[in-house]
């Protein structure tokens, strides 16, 4: 049976427990790779054998992270765990691969923020009211008795900067700056860290920055932008389709404008990447074209020429903009 646990349910289990897998999600982010680092670490240092298993690889922009390479695909020996923990899930097909350990699992936990969690585990402790699952990590190690050293004050602050866009969310709460204030205590060195992780691009990135930009285009009467990426602009850059994201963002962060997209041409079609401001939805606009998101980010594919495409698209955002 599916069951709801408590953090100091969960510190019990794991100190009784000797061999621990800890998992996250496909395409891992900071909140995925720092809330798990940190929890092997806290569990190595009271002597257990913990390792974190992930189905893809590490990105180039979390490779600062200590240990990373110790992230590994779900592997034979992974079955031996007395418990398998999972963090930052929301359902089974986050986990990718490794919800095969789940369900083999001797016991399975897990400890995740969304709130539309499937509650896939044997005890689950889903908090949606927290900014990110770093966040229940660190309560999680000080149920433990744990202490914060510099590295897992690395990884909680990865955790917690990714999933609060630097501390610029709602979600932002009291306790977000006072487990903020403890990883200072603990050596967090902030300036170097929040230039890793917010900072730095690569090369590829930078330059399709540039190629979108010289394509943006204004129109709505100043409240759409819209920009595109041709398959020319990823020759020209020697840069991957990957390296083009979050450059919709850019088209938002200008005066007047409420609502923005980036339509790239792919092997499928034209892509598009969707973004608003409150009160607009995007993500109805999206389902109109087969796609789908959330409110204010959603994302979809036409198959069509460019030309054809941000026609569609155009018409589209302005009937959203106009309700
Ligand atoms: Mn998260």
């Amino acid at each position: 049976m599916k069951t709801t646990t408590t953090i100091s349910n969960i510190a019990e289990a794991l100190l009784e427990a000797s061999n621990i897998a800890i998992l996250t999600h496909i395409q891992p982010d900071g909140d995925a790779l720092g809330s798990s680092l940190a929890l092997m670490l806290m569990l190595r240092r009271m002597g257990k054998n913990a390792r974190v298993f992930c189905q893809d690889a590490v990105p180039a922009s979390l490779k600062f992270l200590p240990r990373w390479e110790e992230v590994s695909i779900p592997d034979e020996a992974s079955l031996e765990a007395d418990i398998v923990i999972a963090l930052d899930a929301s359902d089974e097909g986050r986990l990718g691969s490794c919800f095969d350990m789940i369900k083999t699992a001797k016991k399975s936990i897990q400890i995740d923020h969304h709130a539309t969690n499937s509650l896939f585990a044997d005890y689950n402790l889903v908090d949606s009211s927290v900014a990110a699952t770093g966040m229940l990590v660190f309560r999680l190690a000080k149920e433990l008795g744990a202490s914060i050293d510099k590295d897992i004050a690395t990884y909680l602050y990865t955790a917690i900067s990714s999933d609060t866009g630097n501390f610029c969310f709602p979600s932002v709460t009291d306790e977000t700056f006072d487990q903020m204030a403890e990883l200072m205590r603990a050596g967090l060195d902030i300036s170097t860290n929040a230039q890793k992780l917010h900072l730095l691009k690569g090369l590829g990135n930078i330059r399709m920055t540039g190629s979108a930009l010289s394509s943006l285009k204004i129109k709505a009467a100043g409240r759409l932008s819209s920009m595109c990426l041709l398959k020319e602009d990823f020759v020209k850059n020697d840069a991957r389709i990957e390296e083009a994201d979050g450059i919709v963002n850019l088209g938002l962060y200008i005066h007047g404008v409420e609502a923005a997209y980036l339509a790239t041409e792919t092997a499928c079609g034209i892509k598009f990447n969707l973004r608003c401001l409150k009160p607009y939805d995007v993500s109805i606009v999206a389902q109109q074209f087969g796609g789908g998101g959330h409110m204010l980010a959603a994302g979809c594919t036409i198959k069509s020429s460019m030309d054809k495409a941000l026609e569609s698209m155009d018409k589209a955002m302005e009937e959203m903009l106009k309700a």
